[in-house]
């Protein structure tokens, strides 16, 4: 298995070569894979670049969105004009549907299998079929881990509370994970120190929505408008212990994980993740134990490491292509943390190594800012929503960053550790009439747009502003409802006096459903008349449904205040994006 890298000159001499590919934003290719993407799209290669090449595609994607698994797509397409052959129809894996990706995973790899056993005997020696789980387990950890004595740790471990310290431990334990973390989520950017924490929502609309505001407590952070904060959240220190209980570990050992293969010069080279951490520690900034649920091999090792027949059959049922729906309803549907599944299958005793190299990554959780960073200097502030959900079993589940910054009180000295991300909603220049959709937490990014537009427009006038919000109850869930009505009046940068409007879907205040792209459609000739002259089109919320349904509409306005044909109308905003005037960023 090679990384990306290395690809110009070794790509057209490999044999074949399998991608596996997500979609991010509205399309977009994954980061990690823009360097590459753009190499490939060069247009200096000869369409028999890759002749003699064969390939295999699957992607992940998500059908709720409307450029469902496009990159996947993008890449078959361009892999073929460059002359590499496919060895079998790419896979669309779909997180919509009921079992998940690996509904297309399953069929799509046992084709690969067997196509390249056909290709070359020596892939499979024994037949595809030695890939079906059975009694045997054929990998080994990936990763080994040494233990300390506890006079050979450096001093520098010692428990100490200041903020290097902390910082010293996120980066020693999150280097040493192989493979989960990039670079750039190992060391914090910054520490924050949470100065508000005021409900938005009133109890009865059934949402917990919140505002935070945080003070920089390290380095200061330049940010812009329409950014993202990504927060690293703490566990539940009480799952932690269980689990370090459940799995008979020392949360006291000192310890260094390595992947096996590092050489030995590499081993004893003093980097932070050379240095022994304390096994409690490293589970708590790496291992996401309590909430996020494991994947399908996780339960064939166990299967492995079962004990109690019974357990072992359940395993290896779950682990199946036979058991793939039942495991999805398990695990996937259910939410079942790690923690809860070790639970369910008490015989089993699994190695920490195979512990650390399955459960999966404790990850940051993305927010759009909701500040200015001119109006707030020092501080950056979300919205967020309170996450929690029934399962089909009616198990209470919720959302383990949203639901630790909740019950944060401003009082206690936490420190967050926090990375700035760039976002999609580019920040506008005063000059740039603006049209902004944002219902729900969607309205994040505009407050930050707002605030800094009446701060410009003190020393200039500024062009206008169109914020269409929609929530369920004027009474319940109007987030910011002062904020937005007073810059809808007096001359405000929202107030019909400066060419701008504040408009309110309420979708259940009346019997039938109203939602900002109603009020969009409403004010066509407003809309219009601003898009003429050069207006951009921001939208933000929700990923389900909203963007595309918005989309419509602005294509129903284009269609009839332009009089275009609907093809022409899409045409027409196709090109707005394009010229960067439409942006979206969506999140679930
Ligand atoms: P609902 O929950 O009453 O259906 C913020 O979440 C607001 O967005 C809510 O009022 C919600 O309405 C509404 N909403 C739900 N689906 C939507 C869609 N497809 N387009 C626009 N707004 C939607």
């Amino acid at each position: 298995m090679h990384c990306i890298e290395g690809y110009k000159s070794s790509l057209p001499h490999e044999d074949t070569i399998i991608f596996v590919v997500s979609t991010t934003g509205q399309g977009d290719t994954p980061d990690s894979m823009k360097v590459f993407w753009k190499f490939l799209l060069q247009r200096n290669l000869s369409k028999h670049w890759l002749e003699g090449v064969r390939y295999a595609v699957f992607g992940l994607g998500d059908s709720g969105y409307q450029k469902y698994n496009f990159v996947s797509k993008k890449l078959d397409k361009r892999l073929s004009d460059l002359g590499a052959m496919a060895i079998v129809e790419k896979g669309l894996g779909d997180d919509q549907h009921p079992s998940g990706y690996e509904a297309a995973l399953d069929p799509w790899m046992s084709s690969l299998w067997s196509m390249l056993n056909q290709i070359n005997e020596k892939f499979f020696p024994q037949g595809p079929d030695f890939l079906i789980p059975d009694m045997k387990l054929i990998d080994q950890p990936k990763i080994h881990i040494t233990y300390h004595s506890v006079d050979k740790v450096d001093s520098q471990s010692s428990p100490n509370s200041d903020l290097k310290w902390i910082e010293m431990q996120i980066e020693r334990a999150r280097s040493m994970s192989p493979g989960k973390f990039t670079n750039d989520k190992t060391r914090p950017n910054c520490f924050l120190k949470l100065i508000q924490n005021q409900r938005l929502t009133r109890a009865e609309c059934g949402k917990d929505v919140r505002h935070f505001e945080f003070e920089f407590v390290s380095s200061t952070i330049e940010y812009k408008v329409g950014d993202i904060l990504e927060v690293l959240p703490s566990q539940n220190q009480a799952a932690v212990d269980s689990f370090i209980q459940r799995c008979n570990l020392d949360p006291d050992a000192f310890i260094t994980v390595h992947p096996k293969e590092m050489n030995n010069h590499l081993l004893h080279t003093h980097t932070s993740a050379n240095v022994p951490i304390k096994l409690k520690t490293f589970v708590e900034l790496t291992m996401d134990v309590a909430s996020a649920p494991p994947r399908r091999y996780f339960f064939e090792v166990m299967s492995y490491f079962a004990t109690a027949p019974h357990e072992k059959e359940k395993l290896q049922y779950f682990a199946s292509p036979e058991g793939r729906d039942d495991l999805y309803q398990y695990n996937q549907k259910e939410r079942r943390s790690v923690l809860e599944v070790l639970e369910d299958f008490p015989s089993v005793q699994m190695p920490f190594e195979w512990l650390v190299q399955l459960v999966p990554p404790l990850k940051t959780r993305a927010f759009s800012i909701s500040s200015s960073p001119i109006a707030h200097s020092n501080q950056v502030h979300l919205t967020v929503s309170v996450v929690s959900w029934m399962t089909p079993f009616k198990r209470k589940r919720s959302g383990l960053c949203s639901t630790w910054l909740a019950k944060l009180d401003p009082e206690q000295s936490i420190y967050i550790p926090a990375w700035f991300q760039k976002g999609a909603l580019s920040p506008p220049p005063p000059s740039l009439p603006l049209i902004l959709v944002g219902p729900g937490t969607g309205c994040a990014p505009f407050c930050g747009f707002v605030e800094e537009r009446a701060i410009q427009n003190e020393s200039s006038a500024t062009a206008p502003v169109l914020f269409f919000f929609g929530c369920r109850n004027e009474d319940g869930d109007f987030l910011y409802r002062d904020f937005w009505l007073s810059h809808s009046q007096n001359g405000g940068v929202l107030s019909e006096a400066k060419g701008g409007g504040l408009f309110v879907a309420f979708s259940r205040d009346q019997p039938q459903k109203v939602y900002v792209q109603h009020k969009v459609r409403e004010n066509s000739r407003k809309i219009w008349n601003l898009l003429t002259e050069g207006a951009a089109i921001y939208i933000a919320g929700s990923s389900t449904k909203m963007p595309s349904d918005v989309f419509l509409a602005f294509e129903d306005i284009v269609s009839k205040e332009g009089g275009l044909p609907r093809e022409s109308a899409v045409r027409w905003l196709r090109t707005l994006e394009k010229a960067g005037r439409y942006h979206v960023e969506a999140w679930s």
